[in-house]
């Protein structure tokens, strides 16, 4: 392979992880021009430059040495370790994204009962997902019959191609509406930043490592909340307890109310109304929690 002193992104060109994925590079001060076959966009600013694919060509890109680094689902990176056990090994999940969340899960039919992997002994499993539903049924010790499917794996058992399915799941509107039940979790599943496990040693190492810096910083201020509060002092050591990420807050007293403070922290994680209801319970009040824009340490 010639040496490239740019680095190669692979994302999906269109679909679920596409809008998220961009953004989430625009976050990181990424800028790119597409060209006109938009298979191929140019970085303006860094040396970083993308190529938009089917997300399950992604892996075999980056093990191949066409692309450096690839945005794709834990589910496809997984899937390809297993069914490519040789260019498998060189893969590595080198940062978890936070969007794109779904899970791989056996689903059977609602009126069947369930209640151990052994069940499925004898059975037809249909799947996009052979290398990941092979490796679960030999580590659960189960001899079912793994059908594969390209697509709409969902509608098997009513065709009477299959007894149960292997499939992707979010919401779970796709299996109810097809009349089926969700049963084992394979895997919990969302973007991932894959790439080899040694970054490249020329220039694109360099750029390799300032990408996953900014992107840790991204990462890290959008699951970041900035949370103010009111509270007395008797009650700061339940109201603390009760802040996302137990951080360390910083505190400052109320002129003319020696018995109160206002209460600043950064929680790791956002701060659901239960939370903030809880905390209002043990006496906090006036309570803002603010998005962060950028940090610095
Ligand atoms: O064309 P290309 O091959 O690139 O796209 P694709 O059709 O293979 O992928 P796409 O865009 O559908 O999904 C890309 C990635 O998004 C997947 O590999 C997962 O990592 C992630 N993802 C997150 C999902 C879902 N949620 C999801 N719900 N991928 C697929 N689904 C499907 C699932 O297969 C099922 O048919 O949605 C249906 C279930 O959804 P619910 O909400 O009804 O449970
Ligand atoms: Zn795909």
């Amino acid at each position: 392979m010639k040496p490239r002193d740019r680095l190669r992104i692979a994302m999906q060109k269109s679909g679920r992880l596409t809008d998220p994925a961009q953004e989430l590079l625009a976050r990181c001060g990424l800028k790119f021009r597409q060209s006109r076959d938009k298979l191929f966009c140019f970085g303006e600013g860094e040396p970083v430059d993308l190529l938009l694919v089917r997300d399950d060509d992604i892996p075999g890109l980056i093990a191949e040495g066409v692309c450096d680094m690839g945005i794709v689902g834990r589910n496809v990176l997984r899937e390809y370790q297993y069914s490519h056990p040789e260019e498998g090994v060189a893969l590595d999940e080198l940062r978890p994204l936070g969007f794109g969340r779904c899970r791989l899960s056996i689903a059977l039919p609602q009126d069947e009962a369930y209640d151990s992997p052994s069940q499925l002994n004898g059975q037809r499993i249909a799947t996009s997902y052979p290398g990941l539903l092979g490796e679960w049924l030999r580590s659960n010790g189960v001899g079912a019959k793994v059908v594969y499917l390209a697509g709409s794996v969902e509608i098997a058992p009513r065709l009477g191609t299959a007894d149960a399915i292997c499939d992707l799941v979010s919401s779970g509107a796709t299996l109810v509406a097809n009349q089926l039940r969700e049963t084992a979790i394979l895997v919990e599943s969302e973007a991932v930043l894959a790439g080899r496990s040694e970054l490249p040693t020329d220039e694109r190492g360099e750029i390799a490592e300032l990408l996953l810096r900014r992107l840790d910083g991204v990462i890290q201020v959008r699951d970041s909340r900035l949370i103010l509060l009111q509270a007395p002092r008797d009650a700061l050591a339940e109201i603390t307890s009760l802040l996302p990420g137990l951080p360390v807050p910083t505190l400052t007293a109320v002129d003319g109310a020696p018995d109160q403070v206002v209460v600043q922290a950064l929680c790791a994680g956002s701060v659901s109304w239960r939370q903030l209801e809880d905390m209002k319970r043990a006496g906090a009040r006036d309570m803002l929690v603010l998005p962060v824009e950028k940090m610095l340490a």
